[in-house]
């Protein structure tokens, strides 16, 4: 299979290539590609190096599907161009998820809605993608009525130049400034830009897409999504209200059988879901699960996933096997 990976050079582009290569995904060809500045760069794949290509040669060397990785503005402009080749994009942006014509996928919870007209397919948002993998099979059994989210993201989520700028504030250096406020040793309650009902653009994709995602606009989710000085993953504390009454223990082994789930959940040993044991892996973790107390039928959990792996990288190659294993690539 000829894959292009299109912003090879960044950080989630990099993971790609890594997961790509770490699942075995049957390259035959890689066409890693870039804007104009880093062209000619070179990136390793499987111990080897390749040169970075731009747009219109990586479009002429046609490859079967294309995973962009290159910001919202370039996949408005380019997957279109891809997909008219004939090229099957997976994009990482946010350009296409909410479009109604696009489907939005992640291959556990709703890889069955994809067919062979799919040309452009949308990778959820990284703090959706683990939420909904737990929510999903919840909902299957027990039908949700409202999520509260908080989450706690690591710095890679937002790219190099704030692990640049974490990892300077931690040396005491001078260097460019990711955030507005330092973040290590800090918290910072905003992610992405505010929107005119006073939540983030973030917290918006956590509602939206996880009603498209699941199938459900009935579904009510409420999120406050907060970056944090860390590297391994996003954390999320999630409050789920259901319509129906849950034992914990039918919980937990519905949550163990759930595809990409593991559970991490043995307080008796101190075991919980953490992003330092999460890192660098395709699973997302659960835990901390019990009864919210103070009102009936409502369930408290803890998930940690990686978010360039599961939340990104992961997601998309997935995808692409997902379409491989039903023939449609
Ligand atoms: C973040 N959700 O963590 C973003 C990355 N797509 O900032």
């Amino acid at each position: 299979m000829k894959v292009a990976v299109v912003g090879a050079t960044g950080l989630v582009g990099t993971k790609m290539l890594q997961v790509l290569e770490q699942r075995n995904f049957p390259v035959t060809e890689l066409i890693p590609v870039a804007s104009e500045k880093s062209i000619g760069k070179e990136v390793t794949f499987k111990g080897k190096a390749y040169k970075v290509v731009g747009f219109a040669e990586a479009i002429a060397a046609k490859p079967d599907v294309a995973l962009f990785s290159a910001g919202g503005s370039t996949s408005l402009q380019l997957a279109p161009e891809f997909a008219a080749a004939g090229i099957t994009v997976i994009d990482n942006s946010s350009a296409w998820r909410m479009d109604a014509t696009k489907k939005l996928v992640v291959p556990e919870v709703n890889g069955n809605v994809l067919t062979a007209e799919d040309k452009i397919i949308a990778n959820p948002n990284c703090s959706t993608i683990q939420m909904v993998l737990v929510l999903k099979p919840l909902h299957d059994k027990y039908r949700i009525k409202r999520v509260v989210v908080s989450t706690y993201q690591s710095v890679t989520g937002t790219g190099v130049k704030a692990v640049n700028q974490l990892m300077n504030e931690r040396e005491g250096k001078e260097g460019e400034m990711a955030y507005k406020y330092p973040i290590d040793l800090n918290v910072i309650p905003q992610i992405d830009v505010f929107l005119d009902n006073g939540y983030t653009k973030e917290e918006m994709k956590m509602v939206n897409e996880t009603k498209k995602i699941i199938g459900d606009d009935s579904i009510r989710v409420t999120a406050t999504t907060v970056r944090i000085p860390v590297m391994g993953g996003h954390s999320e504390s999630v409050n789920i209200e259901f319509e129906n009454d849950f034992d914990l223990s039918e919980v937990r082994a519905i949550l163990a059988a759930a595809p990409g789930v593991v559970v991490e959940d043995d307080p008796a040993n101190q075991v919980y879901p953490m992003p330092l044991n999460a890192h660098d892996k395709d699973e997302t973790f659960v835990g901390r699960i019990r009864r919210d107390e103070t009102q009936p039928n409502t369930l408290n959990c803890w998930i940690v996933s990686d978010n360039l792996r599961k939340g990104a990288a992961t997601n998309a190659v997935q995808i692409a096997e997902h379409l491989q294993s039903v023939g449609l690539l």
